[in-house]
């Protein structure tokens, strides 16, 4: 392969020359696949379940990525362009084959080229593990936004962690939620490419030592620490059809050499070698989150070391293009903040301007301030991250320092503004002071950005409103609302294909890459012949699922049943319990005789809990006693299913979104910040019954009222009843909650297993109860029977189910994108030279 100096990029390196593109053809697909499953992987019989087959179709898929990879990434370093870091501890990638080839263009390609051997390319993509790396909503947000950065041309990388084991794998065992280790990397990722040589060092404990510098400067340094090191795998991101590829780049811990050497000079071999799982149990596992479990060590280690390791690879970047002078860094990057996970990045990247760049504080807080932007992502004052400044102080002295000295200059700040107003200052203070003094790290955030963002209109109000009240006064044009969405790529296109071909045929392919244009699709809600295809397609997918149910519960699921689906994590707030107690008011109903006229509904609950969070534990078992009794009785066949689906997770959801009719959104008004699983089953033509919670305030405008089952208090009626909330009366007063709770506390669904539903009973039960579940029973039931009459007529709701869909358009990721980068990031789109 000739080789010569790139002269474009002016760095003197020597390049590759760039051969030509590779033909996107079956013929030549099929060539590359045989070459890697025979000569690299070195394999022969072809067999349907190898995991080899499906990686060497991922390399023929990659050869195609690359060439564009490295076009994309010449654009952006060439030109010197602005760019966004996102930085997140989550990215839930689901799995990347199926639509690595939708956006490549060479669905139908690969397709023939396996045929051609035999294969379906379903059951090779099926071979391919889920990347877990996140625990739900956060996590996924993070990956459809890539998708969509990616579409749009936006140069915005993703900075993430490469936990070698990701979401753990659910089991049910007499209905009791086991925890599974996800090894996902066993089989190898062969999306990843290690790259060595961009490894950075991050450092731990010591001390803090001042000195002066040759320029007579007093200066800092962080001394004795202990150090890992961070090696980066680079995976692909590719656009839809654009030939741009962006990264996600995922850092891995490591033993630095010097780590070992220490202890090997002690003469200690053996605890040398032992001692560099210290370092790599940094990025063993990512941790599920319990509301509860806030404080753990390790936890921070994650946090530091990729904020730490991302930001320098970022200033790595631009010191070797520009020496110390970093006058125009700050109009060139942005670094957006996934919650106050990676919220350290704000002292961190002092630390690294001041004590490894050389930059007074004025000028380091200046560029910091003017690059950092944070989003937050929930309205519970308990998730609100705190550290132990005692943990920190033995950790990250360094740091400590650094969020002391931006304390100090805050506090005066407020002071000024305010003078006298003590109250305030420890009401705004990062450090909250008390027996444990706690550093709290979302007002880290919000005082080192120029951003903050909440996810749904209603969220972002509450927000300024409440949590971040003081702030929004102080800064009120820091605050903004950037609503969530989810990518049409994944939701649609490539996960309800049956669907994606009739709108397809009847409005074009636009919506591919422009979502709004499915608005076309109204036109036809009344369509009696576009509505048959509509249905059919609806039944077709709920075979699927009936399918994959059947093999993973053994439960036989009736096609005709109206699919009535929550999945989710689960918490308390997001009241899986409610939908409990609407599911044991149904199988009450049709036992005593009332029930003739019900529509048969099979109702689907998945989502993990939190292994720490006891009460989530108990729903879940709860749960699956109701439904064990309820599928047992020969009453229910045919008339009422409660199933519990295990191990719910991303490629779950792509076959249970395009096959769920009613979307249940049911959490307390006022808790969810936005939620995205309402966006993702609204796209793929299924009704909410939910409240005026998070982003289904904004689903009810877009479709309209008359196209949304709403039920529940306002979060404006919450506040008001708290005080007098009396379960008690609310139930007796009810004759059907009643007989519901009676149920239920004369053991009927626990025979053999007395104090079961304790817990459950207790904190429905409970006035204090924070999400106030029995005070939303009577008129969820309500509008549950709403949608069961509307659900006998076949006509209307399959209406609605179109409008659903075609008022989806401001739910794609693709707005979402636009608007932060119209209204935070500010970047051009990616020039690509050619192509
Ligand atoms: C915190 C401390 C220690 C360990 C783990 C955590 C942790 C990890 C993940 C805390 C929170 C999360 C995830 C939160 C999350 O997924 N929030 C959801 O974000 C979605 C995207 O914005 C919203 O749609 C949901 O409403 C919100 O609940």
């Amino acid at each position: 392969m000739p080789a010569r100096t790139d002269t474009s990029s002016g760095t003197g390196d020597i390049e590759l020359l760039q051969a030509p593109d590779l033909p996107m053809t079956a013929d030549a697909i099929l060539k590359d696949f045989t070459h890697y499953f025979g000569r690299m992987l070195g394999r022969r019989t072809i067999r349907t379940k190898s995991p080899f087959l499906y990686q060497a179709v991922v390399y023929a898929a990659r050869d195609r990525l690359m060439e564009r990879w490295a076009r994309t990434r010449m654009a952006t370093e060439r030109d010197g362009s602005r760019r966004v870091a996102y930085l997140s501890l989550e990215f839930l990638m689901g799995r990347l084959l199926r639509n690595a080839l939708l956006n490549l263009g060479i669905e139908d390609e690969t397709t023939e080229a396996l045929e051609r051997l035999g294969l379906a390319l379903e059951d090779v993509c099926d071979r391919e593990q889920d990347a877990g790396l996140g625990n739900g909503g956060l996590g996924r947000l993070a990956a459809c936004f890539l998708d969509s950065c990616a579409t749009l041309g936006l140069p915005v990388t993703g900075y993430g962690i490469r936990y070698q084991y990701g979401m753990f794998h659910q089991r049910i065992e007499n209905g009791h939620q086991v925890e599974e280790p996800d090894s996902w990397l066993r089989e190898g990722f062969p999306w990843e490419i290690e790259r060595i040589e961009f490894a950075r060092t991050v450092h731990f404990g010591g001390r803090t030592s001042a000195y002066t510098d040759d320029a007579g400067r007093d200066r800092f340094a962080w001394v004795d620490t202990q150090d890992v090191l961070a090696i980066p795998f680079d995976v692909p991101i590719p656009g839809y059809h654009n030939g741009v590829v962006n990264t996600l780049r995922l850092w891995s811990a490591a033993a630095t050499d010097e780590f070992d050497l220490d202890e090997f000079n002690a003469g200690s071999y053996s605890e040398a070698v032992a001692s560099k799982n210290m370092a790599e149990n940094i990025t063993m596992v990512l941790y599920p989150n319990a509301a509860n479990e806030n404080g753990q060590e390790l936890r921070l280690r994650q946090q530091y070391f990729l904020a730490s390791a991302s930001l320098q690879d970022l200033l790595h970047f631009w010191t070797e293009d520009h020496g110390e002078d970093f006058s125009s860094f700050a109009d060139r990057h942005c670094f957006q903040l996934n919650d106050t996970h990676p919220a350290i990045a704000v002292a961190e990247l002092m630390r690294l301007l001041m004590d490894e760049h050389g930059l007074e504080w004025d000028a380091a807080w200046q560029i910091t301030r003017s690059t950092m932007a944070y989003t937050n992502h929930t309205l519970l004052p308990e998730a609100l991250e705190m550290w132990p400044v005692a943990m920190f102080r033995r950790l990250l002295p360094r740091l400590l320092d650094i969020i002391y000295e931006i304390n100090a200059r805050f506090i005066t700040e407020i002071s000024q503004r305010w003078p006298g107003d003590n109250e305030r200052i420890q009401r705004m203070s990062l450090i909250q002071e008390g027996s444990e003094p706690m550093i709290r790290m979302a007002y880290l955030a919000i005082v080192g950005s120029f951003s903050v963002n909440g996810v749904a209109e209603l969220h972002s109000q509450l927000l300024t409103r409440g949590l971040f009240r003081d702030f929004a006064e102080f800064w009120p044009g820091k605050f903004n609302n950037k609503t969530n969405g989810v990518t049409q790529r994944r939701w649609l296109a490539a996960c309800n294909r049956s669907l994606a071909n009739l709108v397809t045929t009847a409005i074009g392919s636009g919506w591919v890459t422009d979502l709004s244009q499915l608005e076309q699709l109204r036109g036809l809600a009344d369509d009696a012949e576009f509505q048959d295809s509509w249905r059919a397609v609806k039944l077709a997918n709920k075979v699927r699922l009936a399918h994959d149910l059947e093999s993973k519960t053994g439960l036989s699921v009736a096609t005709d049943m109206l699919f009535d689906v929550q999945v989710k994590r689960i918490h308390e707030y997001k009241r899986q319990l409610l939908n409990m107690l609407h599911a044991i008011h149904l199988y009450d109903r049709i036992r005593r005789g009332d029930g003739d006229d019900l529509v048969p509904r099979a109702i689907i609950i998945g989502g993990k809990a939190a292994p720490g969070y006891v009460m989530a534990k108990n729903v879940i078992k709860c749960i699956n006693n109701v439904a064990r009794v309820i599928n047992a009785d020969p009453l229910m066949h045919e008339r009422l299913r409660l199933i519990f689906y295990p191990d719910y997770n991303v490629s779950a959801m792509e076959l249970i979104c395009p096959a769920a009719e009613l979307s249940e959104q049911i959490s307390t008004a006022g808790k969810e910040a936005s939620g995205t699983g309402n966006m993702k089953f609204m796209m793929n033509g299924a009704i909410t019954i939910g409240t005026l919670d998070g982003a289904n305030v904004e689903i009810r405008e877009a479709v309209g009222d008359e196209n949304f089952f709403l039920f529940g208090l306002t979060v404006d009626e919450i506040n008001e009843i708290r005080g007098q909330y009396d379960p008690k009366a609310i139930i007796d007063a009810d004759d059907d909650f009643g007989r519901v709770m009676r149920l239920i506390e004369s053991g009927h669904f626990n025979r053999f297993e007395p104090g079961v539903f304790d817990s459950v009973v207790r904190s429905i039960r409970e006035p204090a109860d924070s999400w106030m579940t029995a005070a939303d029973f009577r008129s969820f039931v309500d509008a549950q029977a709403e949608a069961d009459s509307a659900y006998k007529d076949r006509q209307r709701w399959t209406r609605m189910s179109i409008l659903n869909c075609a008022s989806s358009g401001p739910f794609s990721t693709d707005r979402t994108m636009s608007d932060y980068n119209a209204g935070i990031w500010k970047l051009e789109t990616i020039q690509l030279g050619h192509k």
